[in-house]
């Protein structure tokens, strides 16, 4: 029920049940992708698959950080449902995009490319904006969803600033931002080194996944 327009815990329960649905509909389908390019004996572009839906009190925090109306909250916060797609090269990034653009099911809104436009603070990733159906008992509710498509080095850097980020509140001393930009460009070089040995890297993984190399299974 709503108090003086503010959302209680069980509206709030209630609000994020369609999102948490559309979470776990969409890591079935992506990580789908995954067993797919496998079950072909092909690279997958696709590593491995998280998503979570945004904590409430990380919803609030962004309300009052980006003056949003908690009535304007479906519309105008994009990444109260998220998932991460990590990549092992760079290409592939761009080959999970073109992938998401085909599908049927997701009508994409919106693309931010951080990794031709990397952010000042060095952070790289492809972020999509989704609108995704769920089907409640209720009838439809489309839903918006942010994807984050980025290397295991991309997802490495952001990691650690973001845990960084929360210890700081945001606020780095000057020296710890420069490290951390120059890590952001060190975690770049070896996307890029690692994309000129690709080829070879592959091979050793096909051979490696026919021999005794199978078992672990990250998505
Ligand atoms: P979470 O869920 O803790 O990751 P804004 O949120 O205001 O920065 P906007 O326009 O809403 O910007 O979306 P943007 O910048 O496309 O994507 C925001 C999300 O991208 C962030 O979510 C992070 O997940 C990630 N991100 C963006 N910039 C950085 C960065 O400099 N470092 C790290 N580690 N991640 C970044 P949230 O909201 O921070 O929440």
């Amino acid at each position: 029920m709503l108090i003086g327009g503010m959302m209680m815990v069980e509206d709030w329960k209630h609000f994020l049940l369609p999102y948490q649905q559309a979470v776990d509909e969409l890591k079935v389908k992506l990580r789908g992708m995954r067993k797919q390019f496998q079950d072909q004996s092909q690279h997958s572009p696709i590593e491995f698959v998280t998503g979570r839906v945004k904590p409430v009190e990380s919803i609030q925090e962004k309300m009052v950080r980006r003056h949003v109306q908690e009535d304007r909250l479906a519309q105008d916060m994009q990444d109260i449902a998220g998932l991460r797609i990590m990549c092992q090269f760079v290409d592939d990034i761009y080959q999970v995009v073109d992938i998401l653009r085909s599908r049927s099911d997701i009508n994409i809104i919106e693309e931010r490319d951080y990794i031709s436009n990397v952010k000042p603070s060095g952070y790289r990733s492809y972020h999509i904006v989704i609108e995704y159906p769920v089907q409640l008992v209720t009838g439809e509710q489309k839903i918006l969803a942010e994807i984050q498509v980025r290397t295991l080095a991309m997802n490495f850097w952001a990691t650690v600033e973001h845990s960084l980020n929360y210890k700081y509140q945001g606020e780095f001393p000057v020296e710890m931002a420069e490290r951390l930009k120059n890590a952001a460009e060190a975690a770049f070089q070896l996307d890029t080194e690692m994309s000129e040995i690709r080829e070879e890297i592959q091979e050793a993984q096909t051979l490696f996944s026919h021999g005794r190399g199978k078992g672990f299974e990250s998505a």
